[in-house]
């Protein structure tokens, strides 16, 4: 219902709709029309009404509830289904559930606040309650387990493009998972999954983006560490928007993946990555491999050339870019 309502408004920016109209094309009465109204009031929005006129939309919250996330929406099936917490521990814990549980493909569980948010080996994941965005998309893929960092790398492109057509602005990925702007970490992605030694049951990607934060809003840790969306742009950007634009630039990215295989997104990885054709570090949980990365194979696997000319195929890591040839 709010979902339609709030359509409505979008379809005339600016100008007042009579209930009447509304109640028609909504198909409920007069009175529940006021009353969704007041709802929408109470989430943060600015709406005018006028005696003969009806209802204007003045302003938006900066809500990402189902019904505001879903007004973007051009997908078929990722984040038709929306799984929404104001407050939860982690959105993998939960999206592992909801797998276990057998929901459909593209079910998203979406948290406006995430209180232990998880990054790769055992890390956190600050997510400032009402700035940033913590969202899950379960998918099940026909995969061997091996194939799924691929789907790390698709996330990222899929996030990349969507900041792009939203705000102009453009990031770089790194391998494997990382979103950087101006060298700082804007997006974090974490990839797990419920599989056989053969075959994957479910893949819960979990995205992590920084929109409205400020630094001073960041754990001092990462202060120096992290940016958002907001303090490169200099003005608070919708969150709900950046939802529904990762969500329709990942179903179309993941429909080509699904149909030709990962040949596309690989280029179109490379194009966006600053971990390829430049020297870096590899810390591995075993050893630092210094040397230049050469590209990725199919699989989305790390080559690195070292000085001795060896090749090392790097499946986990941390990367650092090296300044130059060391
Ligand atoms: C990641 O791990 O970057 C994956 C982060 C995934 C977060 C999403 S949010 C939705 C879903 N639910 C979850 O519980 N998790 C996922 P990793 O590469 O290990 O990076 C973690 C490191 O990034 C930390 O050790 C910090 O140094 C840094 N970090 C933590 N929070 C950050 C933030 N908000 N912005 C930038 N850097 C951050």
């Amino acid at each position: 219902m709010k979902e339609k309502l709030l359509k409505i408004f979008a379809d005339h920016p600016g100008q007042f709709v009579s209930g009447e109209m509304i109640s028609q094309q909504v198909g409920c009465s007069r009175t529940a029309v006021w009353k969704h109204i007041d709802e929408l009031r109470k989430n943060g929005y600015e709406l005018e009404s006028a005696p003969r006129k009806g209802y204007r939309l003045v302003s938006k919250g900066d809500g990402i509830h189902p019904h505001e996330v879903k007004v973007g929406l051009t997908t078929s099936r990722i984040g038709r289904e929306i799984t929404y917490f104001d407050a939860t521990d982690s959105t993998q814990f939960t999206a592992h559930k909801l797998a276990q549980d057998g929901v459909g493909e593209g079910h998203v569980v979406i948290a406006n606040e995430q209180t232990s948010g998880k990054g790769r080996l055992g890390r956190n994941w600050f997510s400032r309650k009402g700035t940033s965005i913590s969202m899950s998309i379960i998918l099940r893929p026909k995969l061997p387990p091996q194939k799924t960092p691929q789907l790390t790398l698709l996330t990222a492109v899929a996030v990349v493009r969507a900041i792009k057509k939203l705000t102009q602005i453009n990031c770089d990925i790194k391998w494997p998972n990382d979103v950087l702007l101006d060298g700082k970490k804007l997006v974090g992605i974490l990839t797990e999954m419920q599989a056989d030694p053969d075959q994957v049951h479910s893949v819960i990607i979990g995205i992590g983006i920084n929109v409205n934060q400020q630094k001073e809003d960041f754990d001092p840790t990462i202060q120096e560490l992290a940016t958002s969306l907001a303090i490169v742009k200099g003005e608070t950007v919708e969150r709900a928007q950046v939802i529904s634009a990762v969500l329709n630039e990942f179903e179309e990215l993941y429909d080509l993946y699904v149909k030709e295989g990962f040949g596309m997104i690989r280029t179109l990885w490379e194009a966006n990555s600053i971990s390829v054709g430049t020297y870096l570090y590899a810390r591995t949980m075993r050893d630092v491999i210094y040397g230049f990365a050469k590209g990725i194979t199919n699989d989305g696997v790390l080559i690195v050339e070292d000085q001795e000319g060896q090749e090392h195929y790097i499946y986990s890591a941390d990367i650092e870019i090296a300044s130059q040839s060391e």
